[in-house]
């Protein structure tokens, strides 16, 4: 009963292959540069990571669109360098997790022509719809739906003479799971990774895996104007479908099977990535019959109900709402602070919030997700010019708004080093450009550094192997309008202290009541910007916090 396994407490690292560390010099990361920093990895004290994919693909959505789910994508590798890269990672105690993109394959997948020809068999494996004929006589698809990537959700297809349904770009065709056929086949390349020895999978955009039969028009959501945005409507008919928490909870399945009959190896596990509200969410780890499915749904709440602006209140209140309505019994609490689809640390609360946020993160109950780069609070990139845009989404709205939209800036380079491209590549042209700041922000530098990010993450990362860490109560308050604190405490041992201040005024506040305990308050992790060091004894009763400072703190 007190067991706890691997994936209810561990850091998922995401590395953005293509952006991680190119081995061959054409500007592009890979897999055996992936594997030569495995071992960055273990002295960070990472013991697992997911990928984002790196299986064949024509990269029109740079491997969202997968054209075979079974093989290695060339420029990332071959299978034998995926092997050596699971090798490696065995050796060095890592777990690796691949991204599984169910919802839609490429345009150019064997099973997309093959349905489009209406070979026996694949007639079905992807959403097929006649098209609706207008008053002009002229023909319009079957309805309102809207890609999340601008534009009708439906392009028609001249030799099938239908249309096809793509919730994102048009060279990612949605698969269709009303056909077994397709469950089928995406169940054997499941068990096709879980044998080459992966510990599960980030399962993609896995809310929008079904849509109603009936095609109904979606309702306006009256937010916006723009019939090409994807807030045009809402999407009732085309998101969150009941039949999506049965599959979640079939993989659930395969998944237990598989462990069950493999039991040398870990917990095979699944991470769902759905921005979906809190009871949909719960319901992914445990329904109302106790039907387990998600190990961890994507707890996205500080990528999207905080930023720059919140106060003390919306931080605790975003915290608590997860930890009330997450189902009790063998259930880990997650917490995503980034990814490769959204702004970073740095551009979201601020460059000096780097160290407060990483803390939080990283004390917090359960597992931390957190996005390759953020160790050393990299920056978005916002001044990729539009020449050297490639996101479909920003490419598609066109030079005047690409900037809104883009999801570049986040998925730049890593900054090893301050030689050339920061160390990523010795390419004359990387895929995209490498932020111009990593002369001075770059790993190495940090390493050097009396004091960087990096090392605040890494003291982190050594506090969390503690037993507190892992079992500790906890409790959260906020303590002003601007500060919040949280506890976590465990039988004899010391308790630890997390204070976060999240504005960017210095503050003045009394912990005595929340900390209710004649116990002393010492310093066990300070941020880079920080007046006080490890070791400081502090003065619960008047403790002056840095604009947004952040402290990890023992009673002792
Ligand atoms: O993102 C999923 C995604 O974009 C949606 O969840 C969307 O944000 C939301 O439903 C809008 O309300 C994943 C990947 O992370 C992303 O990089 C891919 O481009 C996308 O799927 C398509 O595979
Ligand atoms: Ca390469």
């Amino acid at each position: 009963e007190d067991f706890i396994d691997w994936w209810q407490h561990t850091v998922f690292y995401q590395i953005y292959p293509r952006s991680f560390k190119d081995s061959n010099g054409d500007g592009i990361g890979d897999l055996p540069g992936i594997t030569s920093k495995l071992q960055y990895l273990a002295e960070t004290g990472i013991t697992a990571t997911w990928l984002s994919p790196i299986f064949q693909s024509p990269m029109v959505d740079f491997g969202y669109d997968i054209s075979d789910y079974r093989k290695i994508q060339p420029e990332y590798g071959s299978m034998e360098d995926f092997q050596q890269l699971i090798d490696k990672a065995y050796e060095l105690g890592i777990k690796i997790v691949l991204d599984f993109v169910p919802n839609h394959s490429s345009d150019e997948h064997e099973w997309f022509k093959k349905s489009a020809a209406k070979e026996p068999g694949y007639e079905d494996y992807y959403v097929w719809v006649d098209p609706k004929i207008d008053e002009k006589g002229e023909r319009q698809p079957p309805n309102n739906w809207q890609s999340v990537f601008y534009g009708s959700a439906w392009e028609w297809h001249e030799s099938r003479q239908q249309y096809y349904l793509h919730q994102f770009t048009k060279e990612q065709p949605d698969l269709n799971y009303r056909n077994p056929a397709v469950v089928q086949a995406m169940d054997d390349v499941i068990l096709f990774w879980l044998n080459k020895g992966v510990a599960g999978f980030r399962i993609d955009a896995v809310n929008h895996m079904f849509e109603v039969e009936s095609l109904e028009d979606e309702p306006l959501s009256g937010k916006t104007t723009d019939p090409l945005s994807y807030d045009y409507t809402r999407h009732i008919y085309t998101k969150d479908l009941p039949e999506v928490l049965a599959m979640v909870q079939h993989w659930r399945q395969l998944l237990d099977d598989f462990s069950s009959k493999h039991p040398k190896g870990p917990t095979r596990i699944m991470m769902t990535e759905a921005y979906a509200g809190l009871t949909t969410l719960a319901d992914y780890y445990e329904d109302r019959q106790g039907v387990r499915g998600s190990h961890l749904p994507f707890n996205f709440h500080f990528i999207t109900d905080v930023n720059g602006d919140s106060d003390a209140r919306d931080f605790v209140y975003n915290v608590e709402k997860w930890l009330i309505y997450m189902p009790r019994g063998g259930h880990a609490a997650n917490w995503v602070m980034g990814n490769h689809d959204n702004p970073r640390v740095a551009s979201r609360f601020g460059p000096t919030a780097v160290d407060a946020m990483n803390m939080l993160l990283m004390t917090l109950p359960g597992v931390a997700v957190t996005y390759n780069g953020e160790e050393l609070g990299m920056q978005d990139y916002r001044d990729i010019s539009w020449e050297d845009t490639v996101d479909p989404p920003a490419r598609y709205v066109g030079e005047k708004l690409f900037k809104d939209v883009s999801r570049d800036p986040e998925r730049t380079p890593f900054q090893w080093n301050n030689t050339s491209n920061g160390g990523f590549s010795e390419a004359a042209k990387t895929w995209l450009p490498v932020h111009p700041n990593y002369k001075k922000l770059n790993l190495a530098a940090q390493k050097l550094a009396a004091k960087s990010h990096y090392k605040v993450y890494t003291s982190l990362m050594e506090l969390r192997k503690a037993a507190i860490m892992r079992r500790g109560r906890f409790i959260i308050e906020p303590i002003s309008r601007w500060v919040f604190a949280f506890k976590r405490s465990y039988t004899n041992f010391d308790s630890i202290v997390t204070i976060i201040n999240v504005s960017d005024k210095q503050q003045l506040v009394n912990l005595s009541e929340f900390l209710n305990q004649p116990k002393k308050l010492v310093v066990e992790i300070a941020g880079v910007e920080s007046a006080y060091e490890k070791g400081h004894s502090l003065a619960a009763s008047a403790l002056s916090l840095a604009p947004h400072e952040g402290l990890v703190c023992r009673l002792v």
